[in-house]
């Protein structure tokens, strides 16, 4: 998240009902988000490691793959899409509040908790503990860690390093508040080592990525404060290259001076694009993908357009230009 933190208050008091249910638990779920980030699978991975050295029965599940750059997080190998035979005493949802953004339309669990840092309008859960000023859901788990008194090992504060780092834009981010950088020093203090991560997560493109990159960036266009970077199919198609080479796009298209706004056009069918927007601050993004039925965060979000490239951009730039000429109206 890239939102203000001017008014962040960062008391993380865990709440003592969430301690006490995974202490009487015996059998955990734990899931995530489709399309699983650093901060999902970092805190679903951490917080099944914690819940094991309790003894707890703990597994873990996403939809989606682990992407291959986050695949040497400790327990990377045991996310499955296949959800274990027999009930849980408790389904917890990491880094998201409602079964849907699990991508399942059912999960077993006889209580269902929710850790997480973005608000959602459906109310899943019988115990939700939700802080949208909280840098990350990996900080909200390393707090909650520490209350269930589990000593912070290795692997446990690698995936927890991997889900504040990623979330923070690699501490970058207004998001990256004192409590993140204390959290991360006893992470480190842990044994997570900060270029490891830095290698694996920003540092491994692929070969692919860059090629599209190159690409996409040859017919990127401009319209003042707003600059529009495309990925079409004959691109993947020319480069050999997938969706997932796509992380980050759109924070290019934003790092450019000048640029209050950088969106990413990725096609996802003959005539659909998935729309990513970053916005400096100036414009709230949410609130431009709420006209095409998409959202996020103020800083951060997207949706799904349809239509031909030209017609979508079209759109977008629309949408993106009345939402800065209503800010410069103010
Ligand atoms: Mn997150």
């Amino acid at each position: 998240m890239l939102s203000s933190g001017a008014s962040r208050v960062m008391m993380m008091k865990v709440p003592p009902e969430l301690v006490q249910t995974l202490r009487d638990s015996r059998r955990v779920l734990v899931a995530t988000h489709i399309n699983p980030d650093g901060d999902a699978l970092g805190s679903a991975l951490g917080l099944t490691l914690a819940l094991r050295r309790m003894g707890k029965e703990v597994a873990v599940v996403d939809r989606d793959p682990v992407p291959r750059i986050y695949r040497f997080l400790p327990g990377a190998e045991e996310v499955s899409p296949e959800i274990p035979e027999g009930d849980f005493d408790v389904l917890v949802l990491v880094d998201c509040g409602e079964i849907e953004r699990t991508g399942y339309e059912t999960l077993p669990g006889q209580r269902g908790l929710v850790i997480d840092h973005h608000l959602t309008e459906r109310n899943f859960g019988d115990l939700r503990w939700v802080l949208s000023t909280a840098s990350s859901t990996g900080e909200m788990v390393f707090n909650l860690v520490k209350a269930l008194g589990v000593p912070l090992d290795r692997d446990v504060a690698v995936c927890l390093y991997v889900a504040l780092f990623t979330d923070t834009g690699g501490f970058r981010y207004s998001s990256s508040c004192p409590s993140a950088y204390r959290a991360a020093a006893e992470m480190v203090e842990a044994g997570a080592e900060p270029w490891e991560v830095t290698e694996h997560v920003y540092e491994s493109h692929s070969f692919q990525r860059l090629a599209l990159l190159g690409k996409a960036l040859d017919r990127m266009v401009r319209h003042e404060h707003v600059a529009i970077i495309a990925v079409t199919d004959d691109m993947y198609q020319a480069t050999g290259s997938t969706s997932e080479d796509t992380e980050n796009f759109a924070n290019m298209a934003r790092s450019i001076e000048g640029i209050e706004v950088g969106i990413f056009l990725r096609q996802i069918g003959p005539n659909a694009f998935k729309a990513s927007m970053r916005s400096k601050g100036r414009v709230n993004v949410a609130a431009v993908a709420e006209r095409f039925g998409g959202g996020g965060h103020h800083n951060a979000a997207g949706g799904i357009l349809q239509g031909t490239l030209e017609e979508v951009r079209a759109t977008i730039l629309k949408a993106v230009e009345d939402a800065l000429g209503n800010h410069q109206s103010r």
